[in-house]
């Protein structure tokens, strides 16, 4: 399974730095909604789904969090520590996010707006799902 991380560049000064995301440029589709979480609690795990269709770009712009991704035959931990890393996870993805830093802060870039008929949430569906594709 191959796991696709961009790294981007920030637009650093003595200010401080910047990161700038354009979609087609550095996105690769089109942004139709953010969303992002905080305040997490140290042992929850959130996700626990996969969508058919939805792409997106996880950013952890403070603090940290793993990630995992289960495409129904192999899984891999991807870890979030550094604001300009941006982890893209395509439809038929299981996805499960934890081990939230305090101070987490999950920005999700995605392709689509919220449609809860996008989302698989029983793991054995999941799996009868991909097998299928
Ligand atoms: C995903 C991972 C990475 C909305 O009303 N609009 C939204 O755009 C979203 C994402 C959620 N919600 C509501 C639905 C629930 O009542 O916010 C509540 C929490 O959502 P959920 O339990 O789905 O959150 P996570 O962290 O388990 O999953 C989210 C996304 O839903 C999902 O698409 O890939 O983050």
């Amino acid at each position: 399974m191959q796991v696709v991380k961009y790294m981007f560049q920030p637009h650093g000064d003595e200010r401080g730095q910047l990161v700038s995301l354009e979609e087609y440029t550095d996105i690769p589709f089109t942004i139709k909604r953010v969303y992002f979480m905080y305040d997490t609690l140290q042992n929850v795990v959130r996700g626990k789904h996969a969508h058919k269709n939805l792409e997106q770009i996880l950013f952890c712009v403070n603090g940290s969090c793993k990630v995992s991704l289960d495409n129904g035959k192999e899984k891999k931990v991807v870890n979030l520590e550094k604001p300009y890393e941006g982890l893209y996870i395509p439809g038929n993805m299981w996805r499960e996010m934890y081990d939230f830093s305090e101070d987490a802060v999950l920005m999700v870039l995605a392709s689509e707006i919220y449609n809860e008929e996008d989302y698989i949430r029983d793991y054995e569906e999941f799996l009868r799902f991909v097998q299928k594709e």
